[in-house]
């Protein structure tokens, strides 16, 4: 434990600010005394940190690598203060000096470096593994740019870059001195030497890695893990006086440019792959420099190679890092000079994979030529697997060509990397229950028939320190007050707060926490948009990546069919909805960025309706990341999940707002069929087409979305409003969202879903109206999220994939 007090951390505060900005603290401006605050936390977690590396080195406990091209970490101050137990003392002693803590919190930078989902769980899982005491750390890019900063300008989506190291990073330490080298391009020489086949990569490029380190904090357990961040340079950072005496400065300057353009910015796609050399490179860059220095770091303590697998396992997040299979091979064949068999076998304990999306054109595949040029050793192993592999397919599978041409690793002129995936690691998990038997069954099934013990499902899960306890600390309090502090360590204990459901005391505190954060957010939007919103109304949220496969525009069209009917009966007596989107597209995107104009061109055309005023409000709020999540998601009443069945690998969000008490409205997708087992039918309210429904019409043909629109008079004219002028004197204005819909024959079957969506939104309008059973019902979505923990899903994987005596010991 860190032994602070009030006073100390007064004194240890005003000494930090003197000795960083040269003056008196209550001189300084609040960014000033953000960053003294962050650099003096930081100092406190370096003592902890080292313990921590001491002791990993003393027991030799096996290490995890979790390689993720992104990690969405949000803002440190808070969730770092909290962790070490002395947020309170902090907020008191700040107080004293008449600093707000929350003020400060609040000027922090998002880390942004990740899309949404996927770069979220990769810090979830951080979280999760320290405070499980696992030795859990994370490889990543240190990208000098993050996701972009989205504004909304006459309606629509502008990219901002995100410089979000602009006035430094407090958390990070650069360690220049653990430095590696990456190679690019150049030539094989092969050569026979004391009678062995070697392989030299010669005429490279090198590029130098440098990796800045991250203190990840565990709760209230003193171990401090690592997340450490690779950024690209030139290998020699002098200035090259003799090139610019030969008048080649230019030249000097485009060179160092073009190495460090590696680590520059993190792509804002994410579901559409491009074969971009950019990124390709960027994927080799933090995956060599990465198991580089462990297989380093590993030799320091270790003589034996051949164990590393027990010493080691590294995950990879996705494809994205799946040349860490190659690349570890190269180390082991090239470098320490293992046979194949052996370099193979170490290689396939090591490394496992996790799939995150179905989706068939976010699947990763590399043009041979491109990939050669880049990483020509890396290829040749590769190759070399393939061939391995496929001689073991021919002999398995006689004359089934077709089935081993799907599952060859180099085909069609493309480096595969899902395939490289699977059969480089001992084990391959789908995110949620259904997600992960529609890779056994369907996607992957070829490989699940050849290697039925290699799959398995990990459900994802949250953290609940950052999205319980420190987004909705009034929440956790009550139940602190109900059920003690037990759910904190062993978040399953929420279940007790059932118990409480019947006392209406109870319900009157949960109902008053939620009108409270209502209240805030409604600041918020007032203060940023200048739009009143009842927080009595039912605050009713869609806040996720924009995309198709998500339906906002399925939301978008019961809100203009609910719309008309209230133009036709301003009296209906319905309870008042504010309908709060956020969400970024990406740039390229066209179908996804006319989404946010409808939304914006339905929230002008509606908050500016005196007809409707009291009853609908429609908000789009800009430049949705970690921060506002954790301001929206504990003032939400009902969550929208209504991705189309089978598309949504788990969602994850649909687990925050279910931790803070909202409701869920859903299709039976991703993890939402997980939640709906937890808290029952009657707690969730589920509509739309089941998957073995969505999977027969994508066998089977059978449905026309002009057949719908004939036949339902509420669509027709919905679907008529979007290009008769109603939303936008421009007519042509949504005419991709409606050629979507008609003349492509709505892929995502929003028509197909859209009365069974308009009935469910009426049993929760019936719910709402009854206010005890609403809260009893928020009540019971709570007492049932602790499952949804990423402890919970952490444990499984280290005792399911990681797996070492010391993992289990541990748990
Ligand atoms: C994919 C791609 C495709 C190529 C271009 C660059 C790029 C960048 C990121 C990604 C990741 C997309 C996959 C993803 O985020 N999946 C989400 O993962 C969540 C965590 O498992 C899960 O809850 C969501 O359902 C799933 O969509």
């Amino acid at each position: 434990m860190i032994y602070i007090n009030k006073n100390s951390l007064k004194k240890d505060y005003k000494r930090k600010f003197l000795e960083i900005n040269g003056k008196e603290l209550e001189d300084g401006t609040k960014e000033q005394q953000y960053e003294a605050l962050g650099s003096l936390i930081r100092d406190y977690v370096a003592k902890e940190w080292l313990n921590t590396n001491n002791k990993y080195k003393e027991t030799g406990e096996k290490q995890v690598y979790y390689f993720s091209m992104e990690f969405l970490l949000g803002r440190l101050l808070g969730s770092s203060l909290m962790n070490l137990g002395i947020r309170d003392i902090c907020r008191e002693a700040l107080l004293e000096l008449n600093i707000d803590l929350d003020e400060l919190e609040n000027l922090e930078q998002d880390q942004g470096l990740g899309n949404g989902g996927l770069g979220r769980l990769a810090a979830c899982f951080l979280d999760s593994m320290a405070s499980l005491n696992i030795p859990g750390h994370g490889c990543g890019i240190r990208y000098k740019y993050g996701f972009f900063e989205q504004k909304i300008i006459d309606g629509k989506q502008v990219e901002l870059s995100d410089n979000w190291l602009r006035s430094g990073n407090v958390w990070e330490i650069q360690k220049r001195d653990k430095s590696e080298i990456v190679k690019f391009g150049g030539d094989v020489k092969m050569e026979t030497i004391d009678g062995k086949l070697t392989f030299t990569q010669v005429n490279y490029e090198s590029i130098l890695a440098i990796p800045y380190d991250t203190p990840i904090t565990g709760y209230e357990n003193e171990v401090v893990n690592t997340l450490r961040l690779w950024s690209a340079e030139p290998v020699s950072n002098e200035f090259d006086f003799s090139s610019f005496s030969r008048g080649e400065f230019l030249k000097a300057i485009e060179y160092k440019n073009s190495v460090e353009s590696i680590s520059l910015v993190l792509y804002p796609e994410d579901s559409f792959y491009e074969g971009k050399i950019l990124r390709l490179k960027q994927q080799y860059f933090f995956v060599s420099a990465g198991l580089q220095s462990i297989v380093r770091h590993y030799k320091k303590y270790n003589s034996n190679i051949y164990e590393l697998d027990e010493k080691i396992s590294i995950h990879i997040n996705d494809t994205h890092p799946t040349l860490a299979i190659p690349e570890l091979m190269r180390i082991l064949l090239d470098e320490e000079k293992l046979s194949w068999e052996e370099a193979w076998r170490i290689t396939q304990n090591t490394i496992s994979y996790t799939n995150h999306t179905i989706l068939a054109e976010a699947l990763e595949k590399w043009p041979i030529n491109m990939f050669k040029k880049i990483l020509p050793r890396i290829y040749m192993i590769i190759h070399e697997i393939n061939e391995r592999h496929c001689k073991d397919l021919w002999n398995k599978y006689i004359g089934q060509w077709d089935k081993i041409s799907r599952m060859a690793i180099i085909a069609d002129g493309f480096v595969r990397m899902a395939n490289l995936a699977i059969v480089g690691s001992h084990s391959v998990n789908g995110v949620a229950k259904l997600h992960t038997e529609i890779l056994k069954k369907k996607e992957m099934s070829d490989f699940y028939y050849l290697y039925p013990n290699k799959f398995n499902n990990k459900t994802n899960g949250i953290t609940h320190r950052r999205w319980l306890l420190k987004s909705n600390p009034d929440l956790a309090n009550l139940l602190k007050e109900t059920i003690g502090e037990g759910f904190i360590k062993h978040p399953m204990d929420l279940l007790n707060f059932e118990k409480y459901l019947s006392d209406n005391n109870v319900l009157g505190k949960l109902r008053n926490i939620k009108l409270n954060n209502k209240v805030k957010l409604s600041k918020e939007i007032y203060g940023s948009y200048g739009i009143k919103v009842d927080p009595n109304s039912i605050f009713d949220v869609q806040v996720k990546r924009i995309h198709a496969y998500k339906r906002q525009t399925l939301n978008c069209l019961r809100i203009m069919d609910l719309y008309n009917k209230l133009i036709e009966n301003p009296n209906m007596d319905i309870n008042p909805r504010t309908f709060i989107f956020a969400g970024k597209a990406a740039p390229g995107y066209i179908l996804a960025k006319n989404t946010i104009e409808l939304i914006t061109s339905i929230a002008n055309k509606i908050n500016n309706d005196p007809i409707v005023k009291d009853k609908i409000k429609v908000i789009m709020m800009e430049n949705y990341r970690v921060s506002l999540a954790e301001k929206i998601i504990p003032a939400t009443d009902l969550s929208e999940q209504i991705s189309t069945t089978t598309k949504e690998a788990s969602g994850t969000s649909n687990m925050k707002f279910m931790m803070n008490g909202a409701l869920t409205i859903a299709t039976l997708d991703g993890a939402n069929i997980e939640i709906k087992d937890e808290v029952k039918e009657e707690n969730i309210v589920i509509f739309g087409l089941t998957a073995n429904e969505v999977l027969d019409y994508h066998n089977n043909g059978g449905y026309s979305s002009w057949d719908i629109y004939n036949s339902d008079n509420r669509i027709k004219r919905i679907i008529d409003n979007l290009v008769d002028g109603t939303y936008s004197y421009d007519r042509e204005k949504f005419r991709a969202i409606y050629d979507s819909l008609l003349k492509y024959n709505d892929e995502f079957f929003v028509l197909k879903d859209f009365d069974s969506y308009i009935r469910a939104q009426e049993i929760v309008n019936e719910l709402y109206g009854n206010k005890l059973n609403w809260q009893r019902i928020c009540g019971v979505n709570i007492a049932h999220s602790g499952i949804f923990s990423s402890d919970r899903t952490i444990k499984e994987y280290a005792t399911g994939i990681w797996g070492s005596d010391v993992l289990y010991k541990n748990l």
